[in-house]
């Protein structure tokens, strides 16, 4: 039994919101932060001029419409102290701390199959187990010092901006270098230009910026907002960016030059990176619209900065505006001034390397007492890449991305059940106001796994198709914009050796919302979620029945419906009359129709269901009852809901019964009217079989039977709760001995007592195909079992028998279910549930 249900890794923005989100779930969580204290970026960043260039109006939690109301931001744009102590304040208010660990790096994650569950390594030597990870490390966590020879022989400090000393750096007086000048350093080049006796500004690439126009919030501006303040979040989620812009609605290509200036213009003087880039539709995906901006900011510099020369060589010329993070400070440009700030262009002239006294370029040296690295991030993977993750059969993360990130909507990646990222590469991330991305990503994982552990799931992952295809509109996507064309970290190209991947997702960010809520009401498209046998053992004891499968059971129980045991199989027989009329009619399907099969023992009546004119497959159906109750009667209801979901022809099989018909009379009838199907109704369509119960181990016995003699061929076989061996001696027989959930170990043995009188018979591999020696060259199979269920057990058992013999498996689980829920539509939701999954499971083996 794992120790905690979910660990968190990191306590920024995403872990303090994981940490409240899940907890508040009923899920036990811990989350492990190497910092000293929360926060993450706004911790570790607390270099002198960090400030968020995204407003703190946008830049706030609206999980909590109270915590909205009472706190006050002092500023337009927040400083980092003041985001910090927000956070401080979230984990207070919501009393988050005994749940984080502070001072501990998470070093190693390591998945265990068979137990379902992650064992996590700290750097305290501590290992804990969880059922789930969630990893929230961070996009921009994971700093980088350029390898500049004869660095460690510098006299001088030197600092990374997002390792800054706590206790704060003093520069007065000091010859100070800088080497770096995207969003950080142009924010901190001014606050050190400010004190230092000089500053050498190393530039490799000039960065375009714009002015922030900051000020303080006025109070009437925020009880305004504060009124309307859901609506606004709405519109948030809703928005490309994650922050409401109001665009003109046009191509800037289309727009008088006059008018774009000033549009431009007005947007300049009002501050704010998002709403020039947001201004005209086409800045983004058209180089010409895009220069109609650039050219604009480079004017904006040439007016700021007094000396040409210096002005030209901070006007970015390589790359489209925007292609990189858009920069925003209102004093960075006037800052060049100044007497004391010299600019270095070290694209002509490089680096080439550090001295004990200074820093030399190819053509000059800089004396220097103090050296400033605002170098960047090993972006969006770095953070993971550190720490040593191995998925499924000790697949490292690192060599699984080893030629870029590969995750399925950003949030998880096939060959590592259970984990979970935040803001991970392939979704809008970066792009976007991190803290709406955020929250929809934690949001979107706790409903994950509470569907998970309540529908009685231990494994969550994305399949390796789902995530190829959203990597390829990911990149897609990112090709029909300027972004790829930007030698920046969006695409790894500032760490050496990475793979030039574009990572995040700029559909925008009510687009990839609205992908990630239809794959959640799909029933998690696009991943497969199983229960190892070992955690379905362990969940009996905590799962409870459904409370509409409890009905029926106390409903039976109230009349006193005696065992199947019991009874006669006349008795038996009758005894479905009242569960017909308790069911009621199933949905309309177009057409049905009852004929009769000509089989080799005489003719065998069946029904057939036509839901469409042009079905894209067709279904053999065998109904459950033990081989000795049940007809198409009986099962017309659930018969009818999996034709619609699947939009195929179902012919569902009135086979022999025993006692009177005895192994191999149901078999034999099932295999020939599979037989017959496929000849006279099939056509050129694809066939499946499907069955539950005793009619799940006729589809399997048929689909073996189609495998021995050479056909016919099957798309799928699917397997409701089957019956595949005669072995009552598993654990959940067990269980159910002598307990009443419809169907008991008594039952079984009674049922296999009239089917297979000579106990020998029972053995053959068309009774129980989990026998058969050989199950390699089977169709792929859909499984499904229940957890209240004795033939729970042998339906793992064949599931996991036809994966070791390289057959694709499906496997559903219901983890609160009772035998026989398939069949009780109408009266139990999860029978409409089922029937739809194995329908699109049926239709998706059809189609392709
Ligand atoms: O890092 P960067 P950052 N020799 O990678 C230069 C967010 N953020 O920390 O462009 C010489 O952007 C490198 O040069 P080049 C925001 O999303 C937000 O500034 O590769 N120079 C570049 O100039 C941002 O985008 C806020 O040629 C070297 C700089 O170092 C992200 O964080 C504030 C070099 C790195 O720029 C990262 O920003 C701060 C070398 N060997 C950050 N190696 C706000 O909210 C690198 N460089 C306002």
């Amino acid at each position: 039994m794992a120790d905690l249900d979910v660990v968190v890794v990191g306590a920024g923005f995403a872990g303090i919101y994981a940490v409240h989100a899940l907890r508040s779930a009923g899920l036990t969580v811990r989350a492990f932060e190497a910092g000293s204290g929360i926060g993450g970026t706004w911790f570790w960043n607390c270099y002198p001029g960090a400030r968020c260039d995204v407003e703190s109006k946008d830049y706030s939690y609206s999980f909590s419409p109270e915590l909205e109301q009472e706190w006050s931001w002092s500023e337009r744009y927040p400083a980092q102290p003041e985001v910090l102590r927000y956070l401080n304040h979230v984990a207070d208010r919501f009393g988050l701390w005994p749940d984080i660990q502070l001072n501990t790096r998470v070093t190693a994650a390591i998945w265990d199959g068979e137990a379902s569950q992650w064992t996590v390594r700290t750097d305290d030597g501590a290992e804990r187990t969880a059922r789930f990870c969630v990893m929230a490390a961070g996009c921009l966590s994971a700093y980088q010092v350029p390898a500049f020879r004869g660095l460690e022989s510098f006299r001088g400090p030197w600092y990374h901006t997002s390792r800054w000393p706590r206790e704060g750096v003093d520069f007065t007086g000091l010859q100070v270098g800088l080497v770096g000048t995207g969003s950080t350093g142009i924010q901190v080049a001014p606050e050190i230009a400010e004190v230092a006796q000089h500053l050498y500004v190393f530039q490799r690439t000039a960065n375009f910026a714009v002015p922030n126009r900051n000020a303080p919030v006025d109070p009437n501006v925020e009880r305004a907002l504060k009124a309307g303040y859901r609506q606004y979040r709405e519109q948030a989620r809703a928005s490309m960016l994650g922050v409401p812009v109001e665009g003109t609605g046009r191509p800037a290509l289309a727009e008088p030059a006059a008018e774009l200036q000033r549009t431009y213009m007005e947007r300049w003087q009002a501050g704010g990176g998002m709403p020039f880039l947001g201004a005209y539709t086409d800045v983004l995906v058209d180089r010409a619209a895009n220069d109609t901006v650039a050219e604009f900011i480079r004017d904006r510099i040439r007016e700021t900065v007094r000396d040409p020369a210096v002005a030209e060589l901070l006007c970015p010329t390589t790359y489209p505006v925007g292609a990189k993070r858009l920069c925003q400070s209102d004093d960075y440009f006037a800052m060049y001034n100044r007497p004391n700030v010299t600019l270095v262009d070290v694209r002509s002239d490089p680096i080439a390397e550090v001295t004990p006294e200074g820093l030399r370029t190819a053509d000059g040296f800089y004396a220097l007492d103090a050296l400033v690295f605002a170098t960047g991030f090993d972006a969006m993977t770095g953070a993971l890449a550190r720490i040593d993750i191995r998925g499924a059969d000790g697949l490292p993360l690192t060599e699984k991305w080893a030629a870029g990130p590969r995750a399925y909507l950003g949030v998880a990646t096939a060959g590592f059940p259970n984990m979970f990222i935040v803001t991970g590469p392939g979704s809008p991330s970066v792009l976007s106001n991190m803290v709406v991305s955020i929250e929809q990503h934690v949001e979107w994982i706790r409903d994950c796994v509470e569907y998970a552990v309540s529908h009685g799931y231990s494994q969550v992952e994305a399949t390796s198709e789902a995530e190829k295809a959203w990597g390829e509109h990911v990149i897609e996507v990112a090709y029909s914009t300027l972004f790829p064309m930007a030698d920046s970290w969006y695409v790894g190209a500032n760490i050496p050796g990475k793979p030039r991947v574009f990572s995040p997702y700029i559909g925008g960010v009510g687009t990839y919302r609205a992908r990630c809520d239809e794959v959640a009401s799909a029933g998690y498209e696009g991943f497969v979620l199983t229960v190892s046998l070992a955690d379905c053992r362990r969940l009996a004891v905590s799962v409870s029945v459904n409370p509409q499968a409890q009905q029926v059971l106390d409903g039976r129980a109230e009349a006193g419906v005696p065992p199947t045991w019991e009874q006669t199989p006349e008795e038996a027989r009758a005894g479905f009359a009242p569960v017909r009329e308790m069911i009621g009619p199933g949905p309309d399907v177009a057409s049905v129709r009852d004929i009769v099969i000509p089989g080799t023992a005489g003719g065998i009546p069946a029904r057939v269901y036509s839901p469409v004119a042009n079905p894209p497959g067709t279904v053999v159906y065998y109904h459950g009852g033990g081989w000795v109750l049940g007809s198409v009667d009986d099962w017309d209801a659930c018969v009818r809901a999996l034709a619609v979901a699947s939009g195929c022809d179902v012919v569902s099989v009135d086979y022999r019964l025993a006692p009177e018909h005895v192994f191999p009379a149901a078999t034999d009838d099932a295999y020939d009217a599979l037989v017959w199907v496929a000849a006279e109704m099939a056509g050129d369509r694809p066939l499946a079989v499907a069955g539950d119960s005793a009619g799940g181990n006729l589809a399997a016995v048929s689909a073996l039977r189609a495998r021995d003699s050479g056909g016919p061929a099957l798309a799928l076989q699917v397997l409701i709760y089957p019956v595949t061996d005669h072995d009552l001696d598993r654990e959940s027989y067990r269980k159910y001995d002598g307990r009443e959930f419809i169907l008991n170990k008594g039952d079984m043995a009674w049922f296999w007592d009239h089917y297979a009188p000579d106990p020998a018979a029972r053995s053959n591999p068309y009774a129980s195909p989990l026998r058969a020696t050989d199950l390699s060259g089977l169709p792929p199979a859909f499984v499904l079992t229940a957890e209240h269920d004795p033939l729970r057990d042998e339906g793992y058992a064949y599931a996991d028998r036809l994966r070791a013999a390289k057959v694709p498996v499906e496997h559903r689980h219901y983890g609160s279910q009772i035998h026989g829920f398939f069949t009780l539509v109408n009266v139990i939701d999860d029978a409409d549930k089922a029937a739809a999954e194995s329908g699109a499971a049926i239709r998706a083996a059809m189609e392709g």
